[in-house]
């Protein structure tokens, strides 16, 4: 049979290893360093009167104080990371609260997306489909170590398969919506989704 003269390989991968799975999307550079960015002053967000809540289109309403957030099962886990800039920072290692535990509680009734709400006022809207089946979470360390103010601590929403702008910081509200409503960079001309594979940066890509 001719067939079997044919190479087992492609022909693109003969005389070198199985490439890498590509790990930047287009049009990101990578950097070491973790760059802060934010649309105003750090708040100083205190353990003591911080509070995380679900509402809107949920049957039962939630609320976590620090205590109860930090009893909470987490996990640790390592990603990558990609800010509309354009840098993106692999291989950063968190630890949180799968978002799927938290929505288990609060049992979304009708909703396709949430709104996620910050101290200092910041808003991201997100499809639900992309904080459920293990792809979300409310992280509170980084590299091990309490989540810094700077970087949205003491906890941040983390969806690392998105634009980093999606990462909510100083997070404190997750109201869920029947139909998707833009937040601030949004409203600003930014994509509703934010996939970096795709470059869904502005709203026409
Ligand atoms: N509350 C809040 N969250 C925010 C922002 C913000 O301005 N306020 N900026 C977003 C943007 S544009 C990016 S790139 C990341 C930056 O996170 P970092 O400062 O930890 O790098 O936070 C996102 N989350
Ligand atoms: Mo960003």
């Amino acid at each position: 049979m001719e067939d079997q003269d044919q190479p087992v390989v492609s022909r693109g991968f003969r005389g070198r290893p199985p490439a890498e799975p590509e790990r930047l999307p287009p049009g990101q550079y990578l950097t070491t360093d973790f760059p802060v960015l934010a649309t105003g002053p750090t708040p100083i967000d205190a353990a003591d009167d911080w509070r995380l809540t679900i509402s809107g289109a949920v049957e039962r309403e939630r609320a976590w104080s620090w205590e109860e957030f930090q009893a909470l099962p987490s996990e640790t886990f390592t990603v990558d990371i990609h800010c509309v800039t354009q840098w993106t920072k692999l291989d950063t290692t968190w630890t949180g609260v799968p978002l799927d535990t938290l929505l288990a509680e609060a049992a979304p009734s009708g909703a396709t997306h949430l709104l996620a709400h910050c101290t200092g006022g910041y808003t991201t809207n997100l499809p639900l489909a992309d904080v459920t089946g293990g792809r979300a979470w409310i992280a509170s360390a980084y590299e091990g170590r309490p989540l810094s103010p700077a970087h949205g601590g003491p906890a941040r929403l983390l969806v690392p398969h998105l634009y980093f702008w999606k990462s909510a910081k100083w997070i404190r509200g997750l109201e869920l919506l029947r139909e998707d409503q833009p937040g601030y960079w949004e409203v600003n001309g930014y994509h509703l989704r934010g996939d970096p594979w795709r470059e869904q940066r502005y709203d026409d890509d």
